[in-house]
């Protein structure tokens, strides 16, 4: 039985799985509502504890937002910047992450906090680890929009070479239980154009961080 238009994959890491157009039926929809979000609580380069300036630009919307300064990482309720909090996650965001958690597996997937990242030309994500959120059993949704990236998929070594990984418009990617904790990142994004958005590729990362 498919559950979407599209198939299920699950990657080479035990618990992630890839879900090929799971959203390209509200894709135009998911990229109003970023819009909407950005000029509420707009992008923005965080600085790492390093000093270093990201070069992803990032905005959140949700209970929670992640957060990056010269201090760490860690989620807030408020957005540093506008010392406000953060705009509500739109309800179509809530239900698509319900759904492709249960699609992977994990049921009754309630997230709050979306972290919004936007990629331009030569814009990359080294590998990291996700390990800011409370509760390592519950899953990560993560959204593709609009220009393709290639997405790096390590393991729990930092040193393990990353399996490559083409993510398109409209996939989604479950990612929780044995893998949770693995080394991922995303290569340097390739110049290109996407009706939708432009020059841009925007990631949606949907948790249940607090
Ligand atoms: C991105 N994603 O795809 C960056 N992290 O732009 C992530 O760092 C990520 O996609 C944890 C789980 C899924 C992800
Ligand atoms: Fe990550």
């Amino acid at each position: 039985m498919t559950l979407f238009a599209g198939d299920a994959h699950p990657l080479s890491a035990p618990g992630a799985w890839l879900l090929q157009g799971f959203v390209m039926e509200e894709t135009a929809q998911l990229v109003d509502d970023i819009h909407e979000i950005i000029t509420q609580a707009p992008l923005r380069h965080m600085i790492m504890a390093s000093g270093h300036r990201m070069s992803v630009a990032m905005t959140n919307c949700g209970a929670l937002g992640w957060v990056s300064d010269r201090l760490g990482y860690r989620y807030a309720a408020l957005d540093p910047e506008q010392r406000s909090p953060w705009p509500a996650m739109p309800a179509r965001f809530i239900a698509l992450a319900r759904r492709a958690a249960s699609a992977a597996g994990f049921e009754d997937f309630a997230p709050d906090a979306c972290l919004i990242n936007r990629y331009a030309a030569g814009t990359k994500l080294s590998l990291h680890q996700d390990q800011d959120e409370q509760d390592f059993r519950q899953p990560i949704v993560s959204v593709s929009l609009g220009v393709p990236a290639v997405f790096l998929f390590g393991g729990a070594q930092r040193q393990d070479r990353p399996a490559r990984l083409k993510l398109e418009h409209g996939d989604v990617v479950v990612w929780g239980g044995p893998s949770r904790l693995n080394f991922h990142g995303v290569a340097e994004l390739a110049a290109a154009h996407h009706p939708l958005t432009g020059p841009y590729r925007y990631n949606l990362t949907l948790r249940k961080a607090g």
